[in-house]
């Protein structure tokens, strides 16, 4: 290449971490600080995209919070800073104590994760395993687990949405100009809307960024897109748009969903929620009659009333329209490592009975789970790489749940809302600090994985937590070097000689079998390059990835039979550090992995048809006198990203996340932009500042996600920057399916304060 190589050599490869689609980046860095931050044109996902959050990335990776040590509440509740071997001692005892008292089942483990790190979580499973540990959840189980419930029905699997090439595209309950969720989202965005065949169906109750480009916006009543899905689906019956032939070949009978869709009425189902029936008619009209339509949900439905009847509802809009295994359309991809349960996990919380969806016990059963005499009760958590006292719903209850529990151990990079509440607090290095990677999936037809290898040092006093897990391992009894041994002769002596160790080692050792992924690391990890040891796990993933998709890999460019052609993906994912191409796939494949019994999709999902019938009895939901509002309790802005970012200096305008409110309710409290007001729920108030925004409904306000976090201002005072949303919000308001809250749908009085 022509280009300078002096001046390449100091970029480092790594990535984004505030959100899902971790677009590539080159950072250059000087004395521990990141000071250059640009897209990497060389990733083959992002291909040098990037919105405008990562710039700030030195807030992350530099801040006051930052944990270097591990700490131990003392009685009086402060903090004294430990070693490393003390606190893994006395971690490993405390746990072990619950363990050997009550069994190990008594032990939640919460997180696991965020935005750009799952490796930890990966790792956690062999200390889980040792400990006996059955029950875990995480921040997928407050949106995602009605959606994964659906999907798990009708596909058997996951089905993501082709908008790069889709004629029509549908964002419902999302606003992917600022949450993304796809790929260069601003750029397809931009590309839909200036093209003419093509066209953007936005339903959502404020007119967003998105919903500005669209060409169908159907500003719905908050909380009523059961109404407007079911409207639509009616009319693609009524107009005859069903795709008959590709029902008759991919899907089963359908005929009670049809007779309940035959019942709308479609006309007063778009008086209910407050939607024009032409515009509802032409949209449907749209997709009905479209080549191609792909169709994303997101928090707007999924955390508002009939959260998983809205997700029923949105992807038959596609299914019944055959919009399903082909270019434009939804596709089945491959995944290297599962992030989310694919077992038929029938269980129930031990002590509320509350349905666990892809192993994850829903969020807002936890404190129920906690609070109680009842023997099964939870008495002990880990909570890793999450802030749940910020980030579930009734903040105040979170607090209660986590002081009732006889242990706690978390697992952060910084001091967190969550952390103060824990027995010993663990510290993380940051995600520039270590090998990292996420297993949210890479895309269709291509899908991408990039292991991130590390920038800096650990900070000192810091751990990666694959190593902590493994230490934790070890401390427990799990393994001990003698077990060890052989496959560490067999990692030296090169990756066919392991891989052939590892296989037998699995087959003779049940228990090591059993913590596999602290196993790896600590054979196959010890061989790699300092750093990367936590690479190890993937080495397994990649493995199981040929095992069970040789054919897409090999149409990536790999070659090989067996481990060889996991070893040759496992030394791409080493060297390429800018991304590789894991799988390229024809669209057809899409309906080879359909996993649902009988392999075709399954149209009918009983209770959802029973609450969509049941739809016709029931109104919008109304305005009460003592709380006329419905307040959006954490909406996605250019200033938000979760809580990744502590220190609000980061932000540079919408400095403390001022709730949003319609002119004409502006006018009737005798408001404006920048005066403050005070927000009442049944569960709490808190004072904010107030933007009018014409972009609202009236009867609507917002409030932004991530904010209200603790953090010391130039005096070192500590202070609460903004408003921290579920002070607002109550565990009891969830789908009575999956448990997932109603954020979206909160119940709210708005007063003006002097
Ligand atoms: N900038 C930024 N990006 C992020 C994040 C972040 O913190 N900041 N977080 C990431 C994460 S963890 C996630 S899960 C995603 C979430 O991404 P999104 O779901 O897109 O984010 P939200 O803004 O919370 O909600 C989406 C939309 O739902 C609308 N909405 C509210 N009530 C209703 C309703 O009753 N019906 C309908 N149809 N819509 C409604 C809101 O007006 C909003 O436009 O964003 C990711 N990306
Ligand atoms: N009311 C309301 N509540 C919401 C939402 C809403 O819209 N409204 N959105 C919800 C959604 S969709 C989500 S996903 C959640 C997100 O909320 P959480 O799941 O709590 O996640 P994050 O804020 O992303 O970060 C969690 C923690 O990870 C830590 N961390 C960062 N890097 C590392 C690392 O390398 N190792 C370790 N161990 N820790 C690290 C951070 O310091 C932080 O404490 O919030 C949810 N809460
Ligand atoms: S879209 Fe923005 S926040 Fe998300 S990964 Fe890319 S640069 Fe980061
Ligand atoms: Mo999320």
């Amino acid at each position: 290449m022509a280009t300078d190589t002096a001046n390449q050599a100091d970029w480092k490869t790594t990535s984004c971490i505030l959100c899902s689609i971790n677009c590539g980046l080159k950072v250059q860095v000087d004395d521990g600080h990141l000071v250059k931050i640009r897209g990497d044109k060389q990733n083959p996902r992002s291909k040098g995209y990037t919105c405008e959050k990562p710039a700030q990335l030195d807030h992350y990776q530099n801040h006051a919070d930052r944990l270097t040590s591990p700490l131990r509440r003392r009685a009086d509740g402060s903090y004294e800073a430990i070693d490393w071997d003390t606190a893994i001692t006395e971690v490993a005892a405390r746990l072990a104590e619950i363990r050997d008292g009550h069994g190990g089942d008594k032990i939640m483990y919460y997180g696991g994760g965020g935005q750009g790190n799952h490796l930890g979580g990966a790792y956690s499973g062999a200390t889980r395993r040792t400990l006996g540990m059955r029950y875990a959840s995480n921040a997928l189980a407050q949106e995602k687990t009605g959606e994964f419930w659906v999907e798990r029905q009708m596909f058997g699997a996951r089905p993501e949405p082709d908008f790069e090439h889709a004629e029509v595209s549908v964002f419902v309950g999302k606003n992917p100009w600022h949450s993304h969720g796809f790929e260069r989202a601003r750029v397809i965005l931009r590309d839909i809307a200036k093209d003419p065949q093509r066209s953007m169906i936005v339903i959502d109750p404020r007119r967003t960024e998105t919903a500005d480009l669209a060409d169908f916006f159907l500003q719905v009543r908050p909380g009523a897109d059961a109404f407007v899905l079911s409207a639509m689906l009616a009319v693609l019956v009524e107009d005859d748009l069903i795709d008959r032939n590709f029902l008759a070949e991919h899907a089963t009978d359908g005929h009670a969903l049809f007779a309940a869709l035959a019942e709308v009425d479609i006309a007063d189902y778009c008086t209910r929620a407050g939607v024009d029936e032409e515009l509802i008619r032409a949209a449907a009209r749209r997709i009905g009659r479209a080549g191609s339509v792909a169709v994303v949900e997101d928090l707007g439905i999924e955390m508002a009333p009939h959260s998983t009847l809205n997700s029923y509802l949105e992807k038959l809009l596609y299914a019944l329209t055959g919009n399903f295994g082909r270019a434009g359309t939804m596709n089945l991809g491959t995944h290297l490592g599962q992030l989310i349960g694919t077992s038929k996990d029938n269980r129930v919380t031990p002590v509320g009975g509350h349905r666990i969806i892809t192993g994850l016990v829903p969020c807002n059963a936890i404190p129920d789970e906690i609070l109680t005499d009842h023997p099964d009760r939870f008495r002990g958590m880990i909570i890793e790489s999450g802030n749940p006292v910020h980030s579930l719903a009734d903040s105040p209850r979170m607090r209660e749940a986590l002081n009732a529990l006889d242990f706690l151990v978390v697992i952060d990079v910084a001091m967190t809302e969550t952390t103060r509440f824990a027995d010993y607090v663990l510290p993380g290095a940051s995600q520039y600090e270590k090998a990292e990677a996420t297993f949210f999936g890479g895309g269709f037809p291509d899908n991408v994985f990039q292991l991130r290898q590390r920038v800096f040092e650990p900070l000192e006093g810091t751990l990666p937590e694959p190593e902590i897990h493994s230490r934790l391992c070890r401390a427990l009894g799990a393994y001990t070097d003698e077990d060890l041994a052989d496959l560490r002769a067999a990692a030296a002596a090169g990756r066919e000689a392991f891989g052939l160790a590892f296989g037998q080692t699995l087959a003779a050792r049940p228990d090591l079998a059993g913590i596999m992924p602290v196993v790896l690391y600590e054979s196959l990890g010890r061989s790699l390059d300092e750093g990367l040891e936590s690479a190890a796990l993937l080495w397994g993933a990649c493995q199981q990835l040929a095992a069970s998709n040789a054919a897409s890999i090999r149409r990536a460019g790999f070659a090989g039979e067996g481990l060889a052609l996991g070893d040759a993906l496992f030394d791409a994912l080493l060297t390429r550090r800018e991304g590789v191409v894991i799988t390229s796939d024809p669209y057809e494949v899409s309906f080879e992995r359909i996993a649902t019994d009988d392999k075709r999709i399954q149209l009918v999902i009983p209770e959802l048809v029973e609450e969509l019938i049941e739809l016709a009895n029931e109104s919008a939901p109304a305005a009460t006198d003592a709380f006329p509002f419905v307040l959006a309790a954490g909406e996605r802005r250019g200033t938000t990203a979760n809580t990744i970012y502590r220190d609000p200096s980061w932000r540079k305008k919408d400095r403390d996340g001022a709730l949003r409110i319609s002119p004409g309710d502006a006018d009737s409290l005798g408001i404006e932009t920048g005066d403050r007001v005070r927000v009442t729920t049944k569960r709490g108030s808190v004072e904010t500042v107030v933007e009018v925004s014409d972009t609202l409904r009236d009867g609507h306000v917002t409030l932004p996600n991530g904010m209200g976090l603790e953090y010391p201002d130039e005096r070192g005072e500590r202070l609460v920057h903004g408003t921290p949303p579920n002070e607002l919000t109550s565990s009891e308001d969830r789908d009575w399916i999956a448990g997932t809250p109603w954020h979206k749908h909160v119940r709210a009085r708005v007063e003006a304060v002097a």
